[in-house]
């Protein structure tokens, strides 16, 4: 499987080609439009989700609502276009309408100008903008229904806004009610906490970060490979969440735990029951040697603060060299709900390949009969 995203964040939209899938898998284009609902919802968003209301729509390789085996392409228009035609438009554009040159510390704005030539940020940040995750989770959705067929599901919460953690433990179960809460926090208190930081932060012009958990349940064990880097399966699934715009760590299972406690405290043992290995602890986070190995997958990853503050941070005018504010126009106090479906969504692109590297097959009966024969 191949995903290839474009689309500027005020550009005419977003668009994928989504190649390797097979036939027959149904497509279900409400729950894409769920998930992109989704991924404009949460408390500390800014006013560009006021604008857009993220829409699905499939050009190609479905009829019907079932896949043909052939490319998916996909599209979601940008509602913003209509004000920003005047300088994004590709036919001709006045592009001294909305030139960025105070560059933004945290953004792509200073190493990609001197990298691609530009005398404008927004040649740069157009691009490097975390709208392109629109059409990640809308290919995204398309492999979590690809993966359900398999009996694969993916859930997650917020475990932390700027310091603000829950530090309880949840089962899968539990997760799902997160997405119907402000801040997708389980803990009540923690989120009431956490809401009124961000009401402080927008006072003050500043924004918030947080750590995410993302859980993988039914994955049958042996996805990944111990005999090659490359095929690792944590490696595959670290990758995935560190593309995502703003994550700046990620871990499996304890994490960077590991590293402060005793391999007697660390390693998950094992013992034979009804014909079946187990283990009475998950600290693995699903993943040994490379490879699923049945349990629930564990994934954590940290978001940083929006890099665009109200209050702007020092910085220099590119042209100028002069001391100044960094741009800042409009922004979101905190992108945490986001952050979360997007990650649920680049775990099951991962995970999609991964499986559909070990079982092949050209249509979804053969994948489904290959999975099932697995021990
Ligand atoms: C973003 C800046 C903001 C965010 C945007 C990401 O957009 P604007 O510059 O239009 O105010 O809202 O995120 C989205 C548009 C989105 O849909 O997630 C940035 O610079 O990364």
């Amino acid at each position: 499987m191949k995903l290839t995203t474009a689309g500027e964040s005020h550009g005419k939209g977003l668009f994928a080609i989504y190649e390797g899938l097979p036939s027959n898998l149904k497509i279900d284009i409400e729950e894409i439009n769920k998930y992109l609902a989704l991924r404009q919802s949460g408390y500390g968003r800014g006013g560009r989700q006021k604008i857009e209301k993220d829409k699905v729509e499939i050009l190609s390789g479905v009829r019907n609502t079932l896949t043909l085996g052939s490319p998916v392409a996909l599209s979601v228009i940008n509602r913003d276009y209509a004000n920003w035609q005047n300088t994004m438009a590709p036919e001709g554009a006045d592009i001294s309408l909305k030139t960025l040159t105070k560059v933004r510390p945290g953004h792509a704005d200073l190493t990609g100008m001197i990298k691609y030539d530009q005398t404008d940020a927004r040649n740069i940040l157009e691009r490097a903008s975390a709208r392109e995750t629109a059409i990640r989770v809308a290919a995204g959705t398309i492999a979590r229904q690809y993966l359900r067929v398999l009996g694969v599901e993916i859930s997650g919460y917020v475990k932390c806004v700027c310091g603000v953690e829950d530090t309880k433990e949840y089962s899968f179960n539990e997760l799902e009610r997160a997405k119907e809460e402000p801040l997708f926090m389980l803990d009540s208190q923690k989120q009431t906490t956490a809401m009124a930081l961000v009401d402080e932060l927008k006072k003050e012009g500043d924004t918030a970060g947080g750590v995410i958990e993302i859980r993988v349940k039914g994955l049958k064990r042996g996805f990944g490979s111990c005999m090659q880097y490359d095929k690792k399966l944590d490696a595959r699934l670290c990758s995935a969440l560190m593309s995502v715009q703003a994550i700046k760590s990620v871990e499996v299972g304890l994490g960077e735990r590991v590293g402060y406690l005793r391999g007697s405290q660390v390693h998950d043992e094992i013992y034979y029951e009804n014909d079946e290995y187990l283990r009475k602890t998950n600290n693995a986070g699903g993943i040994e040697g490379g490879m699923s190995n049945g349990e629930e997958i564990v994934l954590r990853a940290a978001m940083k603060p929006i890099p665009t503050l109200m209050k702007g941070l020092n910085t220099v005018d590119y042209i100028t060299k002069q001391p100044c504010s960094a741009a800042s126009e409009r922004s979101d106090v905190l992108a945490i709900c986001a952050a979360e479906i997007i990650l649920e969504s680049v775990t099951a692109i991962a995970l999609a390949e991964v499986v559909s590297e070990r079982l092949g097959g050209d249509n979804i009966a053969e994948v489904i009969q290959r999975y099932v024969a697995l021990k």
